[in-house]
């Protein structure tokens, strides 16, 4: 009986009187792990002398007391508690139908939810959050990231767009969702919101490989930095003018006197621009443009943003290519909410220039804007490779073009990492291919340039949004393929661009130590610990490598144990 528990809480249990009569999880697979960080919000709130305001310490209390959002029982028998040494771990109960049929298509499993709530102090109103919270936030996560298969962020619905964007951006190769929600109701009123979004959040947050910044409200699924808040008074509160939810659980250029134009002044580093319809403002205003001008030449990079909900920046009417021509950038169909923490984002970058700060605004980085498709088209009807192939083949209509360009690039981009050709990459990107995906076997260009050992080509491919988490038909990533090829920089590499080896391949680490100690093999044991696995991890019979190496009478092996472990190596804790 023991075997079949939870591996993680066996230890424990010896200890726990409910032992027999504690529920047996089959596998630690069958539990999924989620960081809540309650910023604040009105879903936490209550109301003191007539205006709602936020109420600290009670939020945990009141979840556990709420059995859609808390499985006691569950969380009795399997010593939840004691295991986490804490009372701010909460269980899910267990679904009674599939919530596959809630989002289709996206589902990894139906597995038990265990959340972890960790309460800010003090809790907010989002309209008191700063940029220091932003950071907060994502300091947060990425000090959790590896012990949590996704993240829910409570947070005030005021700012929540700001921060969703901000947090689109910071968090880089990001491989697990990251769901932010709230409430416009307190969820101790009878009637609220906040169950039904917390609820939701948490399901998608432990079920689904969404790697997003997103925004979970009145059962939509949102990309984080597309949204707006667009009503105060309704629990359907948001909107994503530009594209469509991710999931579904189914003109008057701001008034603009001369004299305000005092804030395009140093200190000032970067604007955002709201103007009419699709970036235009007026054009028989020189002193405006002039000063916008000025600003642009001395530096300061202003983004051009639409007031409308819907629709996109572009030139089409010469009230907008005079703002242009005044050096702005055009921030397609962005929102305003999305353009200033983008831009928050891109001037914090110290080691870009100028250039390349201005590029990155006018560039989709986190799939914030829509990219410019009739570019795209021009790209790939202007590759001579595309034509060549389209001819022999009697091709000429654009969607088959493109579906030719799909089906061929990944294979292509994967051979010319084979062989480290970035040149040939940046061809294939120009065409408007992406890098970033895979062969009929799932392999990316980032797995091949991983088992060949092309630091510069792996360092190109992850400057240009290929994932760390991408896995073949055989389950493994590019830092499984790296460490199997024993490529120590660009391990070092993937490691330091979030890559980490699974819980479950953690599990089964051990015994390769043991297998690697037992043959004296110390570029293999190098390579592991460099990979993040804790080298007294034991095999399958109990012992750890250092054990196995003595145990063969290997003393190079332990001495190169002993010292590669004085190093105190940084180790991954597993849940
Ligand atoms: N004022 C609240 C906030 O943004 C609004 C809410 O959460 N519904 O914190």
């Amino acid at each position: 009986r023991n075997a079949q528990l939870h591996p993680c809480r066996r230890r424990k249990l010896s200890s726990c009187n409910s032992f027999e009569s504690v529920e047996p999880v089959t596998s630690s697979s069958a539990e999924a792990r989620v960081l809540v960080i309650n910023t604040g919000g009105t879903i936490g709130m209550t109301l003191h002398d007539n205006v709602l305001a936020p109420k600290a310490n009670a939020f945990v209390q009141s979840l556990r007391k709420l059995p859609i959002l808390h499985d006691e029982t569950y969380a009795q028998q399997t010593c939840l508690y004691d295991y986490y040494g804490s009372e701010n771990t909460l269980v899910l109960p267990k679904p009674t139908y599939h919530s596959d049929q809630l989002f289709h298509g996206l589902s990894k499993e139906n597995k038990r939810i265990v959340y972890t709530v960790l309460e800010y102090s003090p809790l907010l109103d989002s309209s008191n959050m700063t940029t220091d919270d932003w950071g907060r936030i994502g300091k947060d996560i990425e000090k959790n990231y590896e012990n949590y298969d996704g993240f829910v962020i409570l947070h005030g619905t005021d700012t929540m767009a700001y921060t969703a964007s901000a947090l689109s951006f910071m968090c880089e190769h990001l491989g697990k969702p990251i769901i932010l929600t709230g409430s416009q109701v307190p969820i101790y009123e009878m009637r609220n919101d906040g169950r039904d979004n917390l609820l939701g959040a948490l399901l998608i947050a432990g079920q689904f490989v969404i790697p997003e910044v997103c925004l979970y409200f009145y059962n939509k699924l949102y990309r984080g930095n597309r949204v707006t808040k667009v009503d105060a008074g309704s629990f359907n509160a948001f909107n994503s003018p530009n594209l469509a939810p991710l999931a579904t659980a189914e003109v008057d250029i701001t008034k603009l006197a001369i004299n305000s134009l005092a804030f395009l002044q140093p200190p000032m580093e970067g604007v955002v621009l709201e103007t009419y319809g699709s970036g235009n403002a007026p054009d028989n205003r020189p002193d405006l443009l002039e000063e916008l001008k000025k600003a642009t030449d001395s530096g300061v990079i202003i983004i051009n943003c639409t007031q409308c909900l819907r629709g996109t920046v572009c030139t089409s009417y010469a009230t907008g290519k005079v703002l242009m021509d005044s050096g702005l950038i055009a921030g397609g169909d962005m929102t305003p909410e999305a353009a200033l923490s983008k831009l928050s984002y891109v001037l914090a970058k110290k080691d870009v220039d100028l250039d390349a700060k201005k590029k990155m605004m006018s560039q989709n980085l986190r799939g914030e804007m829509s990219c410019d498709l009739a570019g795209a088209k021009l790209c790939l009807s202007d590759s001579r490779f595309i034509q060549v192939i389209a001819k022999s083949l009697s091709i000429s209509c654009k969607e088959e073009l493109e579906a030719i360009r799909d089906a061929l690039t990944p294979p292509l981009a994967c051979a010319a990492a084979k062989i480290g050709d970035i040149e040939a990459l940046e061809a294939l990107k120009e065409m408007g291919s992406s890098l970033c995906l895979g062969d009929y076997d799932g392999r990316t260009p980032l797995h091949v340039a991983a088992c060949e050992g092309h630091l510069k080509v792996v360092q190109y491919l992850l400057s240009h949004g290929a994932t760390v988490y991408a896995k073949d038909r055989y389950g493994d990533t590019p830092l499984c393929n790296a460490v199997r090829f024993r490529h120590k920089e660009v391990v070092k590499l993937l490691r330091k661009t979030g890559a980490h080896f699974s819980r479950n391949e953690l599990e089964e680490a051990g015994t390769e130590l043991c297998s690697l100690a037992a043959s004296g093999d110390v570029e293999g044991l190098e390579i592991w610990k460099l990979a993040g696995v804790d080298l007294n991890k034991r095999g399958y019979d109990g012992k750890t490598a250092i054990q196995v190496a003595r145990a063969v009478g290997n003393k190079e092996t332990v001495a190169f144990l002993v010292q590669l472990m004085s190093n105190k190596p940084k180790v991954t804790t597993v849940f």
